[in-house]
């Protein structure tokens, strides 16, 4: 596969891992909280992210490409609030945005067909993920005390909906 593309890619898909680390602290953190819903929300969130390094490793090994896995960085472990780890997540998901957005720009510049097809799975995920943390902030914003009860059951009957992995 392009050379560039590789690399680029390998990049990405420890940048998910990472990713899915970020989230896996921040669960340890709620748990520290008793706040099982969002414990179990997060859960999928970490699962969701190795997902998404899962595919991007299919495709780089579907391509004839090499995977390299790098360490990273301890991710943070302790917060202040339920909030603060919602406003961390949705920065942390803006920055994998713009990581993708420079991916999809170089798959372009490199005529790389089967590679833009890829990202552009990326692209709309994204999307959803950005759109997953808004909602989550307004609504922790929006609700009291009491109120977080209630919203911990709703986040309690999010399930795991596995992706095509086959890159
Ligand atoms: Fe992999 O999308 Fe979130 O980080």
């Amino acid at each position: 596969m392009n050379n560039k593309l590789e690399k680029a890619i390998n990049t990405q898909l420890n940048f998910e891992i990472e990713s899915a680390f970020v989230y896996l602290a921040m669960k340890n953190y709620l748990e520290s909280l008793s706040l099982d819903g969002f414990v179990n929300w997060f859960d999928i969130q970490f699962q969701e992210e190795m997902a998404h390094a899962q595919k991007f490793m299919n495709y780089v090994n579907e391509r004839g490409g090499r995977v390299e896995i790098r360490g990273f960085e301890d991710p943070k472990n302790n917060f202040e609030s339920v909030l603060e780890v919602l406003e961390a997540s949705l920065a942390h998901e803006k920055e994998v945005t713009r990581r993708i957005h420079s991916l999809m720009k170089l798959a372009y510049e490199e005529n790389d067909y089967p590679s833009i097809g890829l990202l552009q799975w990326y692209v709309d995920e994204q999307v959803e993920e950005e759109d997953n943390f808004s909602k989550l902030i307004e609504k922790v914003k929006m609700v009291k005390n009491s109120g977080l009860y209630m919203l911990d059951k709703e986040l309690a009957t999010r399930v795991f909906v596995p992706i095509n992995t086959a890159g």
